[in-house]
């Protein structure tokens, strides 16, 4: 598309302001003119090639625009008779820079607000700026629309007309038709009249809409009076402010090419989410919340840099009570539709409106994300992000994962709700579902070197950090190594249990005999990995079998006390009875003697309790234990015995089965 603006006119009405310079270099604000406000606009538009007429004082015109030093490309051309004739025959001049393109047509003498301009660059059909609402010109243009299309536009149409503000949005086909015209007028003589008088000739076989401005703000500046009225007017619309929110901590072009947007809007409110917001619903931030507003607030043109403390715009809107919230066209149809519609919810209780431009996914940005993600699972950032989540979220939810698919699934499954991004903190490598995976039972039979084969499957395919099911932890002289290895691995925490001989698996209860550790030796089993381990990131946490073994609340806190003296970075307490009663007495008593140190849950038997709750509780982190072992390997027992039944794959296939395609889809090409 290109831009025609018509500046060859001597600007007779404006006095001594013409003097030395054509009407459009007429200063309107601190910062503009006429003519750099109409540039701005449209190269923010992503409209470059710019063909304007000049006739008085054109070489100043010319240097004038160069000294803009804006990115677009001029095309002068001189109307060597633009006192003797009108702007149909510069237009004429023109002929041949204006062929086999989409037009913007304006005067350049016309001053709107950026929202306007935007919109009707973005309408698909031919538009001419009408507004409904404001009273008959004498003098200026007029337009009488017949079934829903511009039919008529001139100066002389008094009765059923609208006002007109000479703006064109013309597509290839319409402009050719009218630009034809005004070549045959031209060519005819017929140089003083308005090109709208071609554009009469011929308007029944166009297709040029009405765009109704209603009363929002577009002027031609026809004398002293007019540009008065159009500058303060202008100062209003500086003054506008727009709230504009990111989650990135890779600022690229088109951040700052959507910011300049934001600036041709009014003043720029930057609302920055916080790292939990962006971690929630994205990636841990790899620059952290303060850096990415230094960031932002060293963009020049931007305002105010402010905290977006969710996703959700409803807090800062009504704060901050911007005239507009900028955002890319793509959250109509994404997870943050809710989001949007509390924005123009919100926005609607004062008249401020949402402005949305179309959404441009940047490749070389989704490459840099990749490899975002990528170093973010090298082990020294891996490791280190749990106690950080932990510290931001306060609780974290971790689900359990076997093999490198299930690694994927807690990886990469989110769920959006009202707006919201749910999705898993970290995974967590169970003894039960890694022995169950093999087809052993979980006595401690699977040992280390395949435990941390399975961790490597994993390791490879995911970036979440990874909580490991350490059991006992087995002899303390083998437990130093185990904790430095997992830690080299980049693992995050390891849990032991405070069990001893042939371990089996807690949910037995005492059904099958089981040896808790005495105090002390456990004490020492941790003391003996905090001094293994290399790094302040690793996190070795004490499991207390107390309340499975039924010895009670009491022996389960001084346990508890002992463990966290001894070292331990945090305690898990876990329990087999379906009622939390005992896990709440156990947190609560154990709350009020330290308020601190982590506590782990493994709700599996006491799964009625919400994540809310535990936070509330104290709790830190969530482990579902054995989930996706549980619903996996029924589904493929009903698969095999489905086929036995059938004597064929058809009906496992329809009733069981993910199609290959969607199989394929859960494992993402490199
Ligand atoms: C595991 O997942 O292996 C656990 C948790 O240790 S539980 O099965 O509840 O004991
Ligand atoms: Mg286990």
């Amino acid at each position: 598309m290109k831009a025609l603006i018509l500046n060859s006119g001597l600007g007779k009405r404006m006095g001594s302001l013409t003097e030395s310079a054509p009407k459009c270099m007429t200063q309107i604000s601190e910062n503009d003119s006429i003519l750099s406000r109409q540039l701005k606009m449209l190269s923010t538009l992503g409209i470059k090639d710019v063909v304007m007429t000049t006739g008085y004082r054109n070489k100043d015109l010319e240097e004038y625009c160069e000294s803009l030093q804006l990115p677009m490309n001029y095309q002068f051309v001189y109307n060597e008779d633009y006192e003797t004739t009108n702007y149909i025959y510069s237009i004429y001049c023109a002929r041949n820079e204006l062929q086999n393109t989409d037009i913007m047509l304006l005067h350049g003498d016309l001053v709107f607000e950026f929202a306007i301009l935007k919109e009707i660059v973005e309408a698909e059909e031919s538009h001419l700026l009408i507004s409904s609402t404001a009273e008959i010109p004498e003098k200026d243009f007029k337009a009488i629309i017949k079934n829903g299309k511009i039919d008529k536009v001139g100066i002389e149409f008094m009765n059923q007309s609208v006002a007109v503000q000479p703006l064109y949005k013309l597509n290839q086909e319409d402009w050719k038709i009218w630009l034809d015209e005004i070549v045959k007028y031209c060519e005819n003589g017929k140089r003083t009249c308005y090109a709208e008088n071609a554009l009469n000739e011929v308007a029944s076989y166009c297709n040029i809409k009405p765009f109704d401005i209603y009363n929002r703000f577009c002027a031609e500046i026809d004398n002293v009076h007019d540009w008065e009225k159009v500058k303060a007017a202008v100062v209003l619309e500086e003054e506008k402010s727009v709230y504009i929110s990111f989650s990135t901590d890779i600022i690229h072009s088109g951040h700052i090419s959507l910011i300049n947007k934001c600036k041709m809007l009014g003043r720029v409110v930057i609302g920055v989410l916080t790292d939990e917001v962006v971690a929630s619903y994205k990636r841990f931030p790899m620059v952290p919340f303060a850096e990415r507003v230094a960031l932002f607030q060293n963009i020049k043109g931007v305002d105010a840099v402010v905290a977006q403390k969710s996703l959700s715009y409803k807090e800062n809107i009504l704060k901050y009570r911007p005239d507009y919230v900028v955002h890319g066209d793509d959250w109509k149809t994404n997870f943050q539709k809710s989001v949007r519609d509390e924005v123009i919810e919100t926005l609607s209780t004062y008249g401020g409106k949402l402005v949305e431009f179309p959404y441009e996914a940047d490749k070389r940005y989704v490459e840099l994300d990749k490899r975002v993600r990528m170093e973010s699972a090298t082990p020294e950032m891996r490791r280190g992000r749990l106690k950080k989540m932990i510290n931001l979220k306060g609780m974290i939810t971790a689900i359990e994962a076997h093999s490198g698919i299930t690694g994927l699934i807690a990886e990469n499954t989110v769920v959006y709700q009202e707006g919201k991004a749910y999705q898993f903190d970290a995974m967590w490598v169970s003894s039960l579902c890694d022995s169950t995976a093999k087809g052993k039972p979980d006595i401690e039979l699977v040992d280390m070197s395949s435990r941390f084969r399975t961790i490597d499957d994993i390791l490879e395919v995911t970036t979440k950090p990874i909580i490991f099911d350490g059991d006992t932890g087995g002899l303390t002289e083998h437990f130093v190594y185990t904790v430095r290895t997992l830690e080299r691995m980049g693992v995050s925490m390891i849990i032991i249990e405070d069990k001893t001989g042939l371990k089996k698996n807690s949910l037995f209860g005492t059904e099958i005999e089981q040896t808790q550790d005495s105090i002390e030796n456990f004490c020492n089993k941790i003391a003996a990995g905090k001094k293994a381990k290399k790094t302040k990131d690793f996190m070795i946490v004490a499991r207390i079998e107390s309340l499975i073994l039924e010895k009670g609340m009491q022996d389960a806190i001084t346990r508890a006390m002992k463990y966290v003296e001894a070292g331990a970075d945090g305690i898990m307490i876990h329990s087999r009875k379906e009622e939390p009663d005992e896990i709440f007495e156990f947190i609560e008593q154990f709350r009020n003697w330290d308020s601190q140190t982590p506590l782990v849950v493994v709700p599996t038997s006491f799964n009625s309790v919400t994540e809310e709750e535990f936070k509330k509780r104290g709790v830190n982190v969530v482990i579902y234990a054995n989930h996706l072992t549980r619903s996996g390997f029924p589904a493929m027992q009903n698969t095999a015995k489905r086929i036995l039944e059938c004597h064929r794959g058809k009906e496992a296939s329809n009733e069981y089965c993910m199609s290959i395609k969607e199989i394929i889809n859960l494992i993402p090409e490199e």
